[in-house]
């Protein structure tokens, strides 16, 4: 008999959680306003909100955390932290920051004007939030195939060529950079190939453009290119990881994902003016060069963990759960983002529940059913995350109406994602009685996910 796969890591430390009644799910869910980031976690059984700093750090990291230098200035653990990044990613110069969007604020104070165009594959919310509140405009380069849910490319978070060589032509001079997110979390956690990379960078070459790479999830897009990309399976994750960043000018990072940490973020690049001129914002907004908002103790938390995401046994093992979730839905008829992505399942809401409209949040709709049936908490990656046009301030509705399953780094175990999935098919099965869902009845200017408060219609 062959061997089934099993994890590449055995539990050492656990933490309780409780399942609540569906009358006190009602109630949570009523209070929260139908917002999931209002709830208590204490409320939520199976926490698929995201993957972002949810993460189990390994006992090497957690002894890491022990050894951590908390000198203000010059620390062991900033070189810990510089020369993995610099080993593993082959960039010379780094900041530390506190988290992502940390990163995003630091890099583009320097990099983002008024007025500019930033083309790149569907943008993180985050990013966006970033080059809009600095009055430039995010362009999706995106390939066609990814907004499809239906089909099954390899690669949806390409670049299409010709759509960016057509922003790069028409405003010249308007593009400081282009940017890709690996994976492309919007597009669903889906990987961009290397030979995309290459492209986008004779492109960016043609046109004497930066290329910025979102690196949050980068050891899961190496993780893809093995498996997936023609020429790659004898390579490995590391030499995958040179190769993909070798094609960057400079990048920011999350490092709540797939350095599998609680807490940090980072920017790596290869330019020392670059450096000097992010420095100056850095000690502005997030602290010294050598800790930016960080403890000495994440630092060498963040190194480890680099190490730890770029093994392909780990990656192996996060990767396969996501697909366990994922093939057992598709199993059920549900309609999911195909293929599944490194992170997340990205459930396609409008073809879940097609009698709700889309002014009434079709996916939020989705995510509020499913946690009032199991006490899973998803996301919605929809119309109200997508917020109101800066300009015209009407809402822009996105082409894909998705609720993101994120799934913790080492966290849960198969059988928490079984009962994902039968909550899911529960709904599924009375998805023709669904046929309203929210509206608005408070917002922020900006970002206004976190925080809005809706109403049932
Ligand atoms: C995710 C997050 C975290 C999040 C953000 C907003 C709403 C809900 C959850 C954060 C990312 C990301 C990419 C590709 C930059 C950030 C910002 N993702 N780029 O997916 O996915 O990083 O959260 O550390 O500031 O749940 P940060």
């Amino acid at each position: 008999m062959e061997l089934p796969f099993a994890e590449s890591f055995r539990i050492k430390m656990v933490e309780p959680i409780r399942r609540t009644t569906r009358a006190e799910r009602e109630q949570f869910i009523r209070e929260a306003k139908y917002n999931l980031f209002n709830l208590k976690s204490a409320g939520v059984f199976i926490d698929l909100l995201t993957d972002s700093g949810t993460g189990a750090m390994s006992d090497r990291q957690w002894s890491e955390m022990m050894l951590g230098d908390e000198s203000y200035a010059g620390a062991s653990s900033f070189f810990k932290f510089r020369d993995a990044i610099k080993d593993i990613m082959g960039f010379e110069y780094v900041l530390p920051c506190h988290q992502g969007r940390a990163a995003e604020n630091v890099l583009f104070s320097v990099l983002v004007k008024e007025g500019q165009i930033v083309p790149g594959n569907s943008h993180f919310d985050t990013t966006k939030g970033h080059i809009e509140f600095r009055k430039a405009k995010a362009v999706d380069c995106t390939i066609d195939e990814a907004f499809d849910t239906t089909l099954a490319h390899p690669f949806k978070g390409n670049i299409d060529l010709v759509k960016l060589e057509k922003v790069l032509a028409e405003n010249a001079d308007r593009v400081p950079f282009i940017i890709f997110t690996i994976t492309c979390n919007s597009s669903g956690g889906q990987p961009v190939s290397l030979a995309n990379m290459k492209d986008v960078r004779q492109l960016a070459d043609k046109y004497g453009k930066k290329i910025v790479m979102d690196s949050a999830r980068f050891a899961e897009n190496a993780y893809f290119i093995k498996v997936r990309e023609d020429g790659c399976q004898d390579k490995s994750i590391r030499e995958i990881v040179k190769e993909m960043f070798s094609y960057a000018d400079a990048i920011t990072m999350s490092a709540k994902k797939d350095a599998i940490v609680n807490i940090g973020g980072l920017i790596a690049m290869r330019d020392k003016d670059l450096f000097d001129k992010a420095s100056v914002f850095e000690i502005i907004y997030e602290g010294y060069i050598t800790y930016g908002g960080l403890a000495g103790r994440d630092l060498n938390a963040i190194a480890r963990g680099l190490y730890e995401a770029t093994e392909f046994d780990y990656l192996e093992t996060r990767v396969r759960q996501v697909e366990y979730l994922g093939n057992k839905l598709m199993a059920m008829g549900i309609p999911i983002q195909q293929p599944v992505g490194g992170h997340a399942i990205f459930v396609d809401a409008k073809r879940f529940l097609p009698n709700v409209r889309k002014e009434e949040f079709v996916a939020q709709t989705l995510a509020v059913h499913l946690y009032v049936e199991a006490g899973v908490r998803g996301v919605e990656i929809g119309a109200i995350l997508a917020d109101r046009d800066p300009v015209t301030r009407e809402n822009r509705y996105p082409e894909l109406e998705l609720m993101r399953l994120a799934i913790p780094r080492r966290v849960y175990t198969n059988n928490h994602m079984d009962v994902v999935a039968a909550g899911l098919k529960n709904i599924w099965d009375r998805r023709n009685t669904i046929k309203t869902g929210f509206k608005i009845v408070r917002e922020a200017p900006i970002m206004r996910h976190f925080t809005v408060e809706l109403e049932k219609i």
